[in-house]
């Protein structure tokens, strides 16, 4: 079973700055850990950033045709803006796990509103870059099981 993490704009500059709010750990750390810990829960994990709506739009289109399951998605600012995200995964209809590293309801009032939280199965903010591999492991048991909550 594939799982897709898909991260929005500005991501690929984890570590690099604002550690206080973001943590020390590069994308490319968090993405081998969730590749390493899918492996170890059986399923496998691919990985997609942009910074470009579209080509996230394109991404998430491309996921109908090729055996992903489900989303694990941080979408940067697009949280707070995108219709055509949230579109697009209406669109591909697979279950989503929203994460946010930092949390976002103790941060600017534009952050407490998220398009996409409506039709996400989960939203994780806060736990840093943990939130990643606990939305994969509530994945996991999602794909084997049928929700315990509609
Ligand atoms: O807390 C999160 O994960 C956010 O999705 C991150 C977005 C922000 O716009 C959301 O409100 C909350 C920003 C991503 C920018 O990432 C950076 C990482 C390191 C250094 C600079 C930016």
């Amino acid at each position: 079973m594939s799982i897709l993490v898909l991260n929005g704009p500005n991501l690929n500059l984890l570590g690099t700055r604002e550690p206080q709010i973001y943590g020390a750990d590069t994308l490319a750390d968090v993405e081998r850990r969730l590749v390493d810990e899918g492996r170890a829960l059986g399923l496998q994990v691919s990985c997609f950033q942009s910074n470009h709506e579209g080509a996230l739009i394109d991404r998430i289109h491309a996921a109908r045709l090729d055996g992903t399951r489900a989303f694990i998605v941080n979408p940067g600012g697009l949280t707070h803006t995108s219709v055509a995200l949230r579109d697009a995964f209406a669109g591909v209809a697979l279950p989503l796990v929203e994460v946010h590293i930092s949390n976002v309801h103790k941060r600017e009032a534009f952050r407490h509103h998220s398009y996409i939280s409506g039709i996400a199965e989960g939203v994780i903010a806060g736990l840093g870059v943990m939130g990643y591999s606990a939305a994969l492991r509530f994945l996991a048991a999602r794909l084997s099981a049928p929700p315990a909550v509609a």
